[in-house]
């Protein structure tokens, strides 16, 4: 079989996973025991991986006590009880999402992060749960924002509304609302353009 478009998200998320859990085998290995030293550079490892400062936070909390408490005894228990935290938070999120008619996820952040490429994954995902899944392409600031949506939209096989570059945003999100309703849609998913908190006509 050729190597699809989804084996190549999952193979660029594996290569991430990988050197999270790389950084955090050199810790563990870099260590005799568990002082406040190996805390902090767990601590760095996390946040560099990007696992954002809140995961980060409770992580951390969690195995302060699980050494408390003498769950963890050595820095070897450290990974499998993280792995077992990140499961129970993962799990704890599999709750319905949909609780509006049509419910929408509005995704904004800085330029490039990866808000569509995200919105494709979430439109992927939420479409194999069996939700009828519309996508806005909000970002009418960009040059081919809305034909780079447009190109994730044929491949996940989602209905996309998009207007001209330069149109009003809230015009698309208007009118992907409407297309909502009249199609029964469970989720609008919208593309926004990337904005740095300085940038106040954005
Ligand atoms: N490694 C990695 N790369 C990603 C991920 N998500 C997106 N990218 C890449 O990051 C780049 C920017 O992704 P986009 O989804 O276009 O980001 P964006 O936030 O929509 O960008 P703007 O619309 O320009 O603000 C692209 O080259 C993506 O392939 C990810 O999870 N991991
Ligand atoms: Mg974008």
């Amino acid at each position: 079989m050729a190597f699809g478009f989804f084996d190549r998200i999952k193979d660029g998320l594996e290569k991430t996973r990988k050197s999270f859990v790389k950084n955090v085998e050199s810790i563990v290995i870099g260590y005799a025991q568990i002082d406040d030293d190996f805390l902090d550079d767990l601590e760095a490892v996390m946040l560099t991986s990007d696992l954002g400062p809140k995961t980060t936070e409770y992580l951390m909390k969690e195995i302060r006590r699980g050494v408390t408490e003498g769950v963890i005894n050595n820095t070897g228990d450290v990974m499998p009880f993280m792995e077992d935290r990140i499961t129970e938070m993962l799990v704890d999120q599999e709750d319905e999402i949909i609780l509006h008619h049509p419910e929408v996820i509005l995704v904004v952040g800085v330029n490039g992060v990866g808000k569509t490429t995200t919105i494709a994954k979430l439109a992927n995902y939420y479409t194999k749960e069996g939700k009828k899944v519309i996508i806005a392409a909000g970002d009418t600031f960009r040059a081919a924002a809305a034909d780079q949506l447009s190109i994730w939209a044929d491949r996940v096989g989602v209905p996309i509304v998009k207007h001209k570059e330069g149109a009003d945003p809230a015009a698309v999100v208007y009118d992907a609302m409407e297309a909502a309703k009249a199609r029964n849609a469970d989720l609008v998913i919208v593309d926004t353009a990337g904005r740095l908190h300085t940038k106040v006509n954005l």
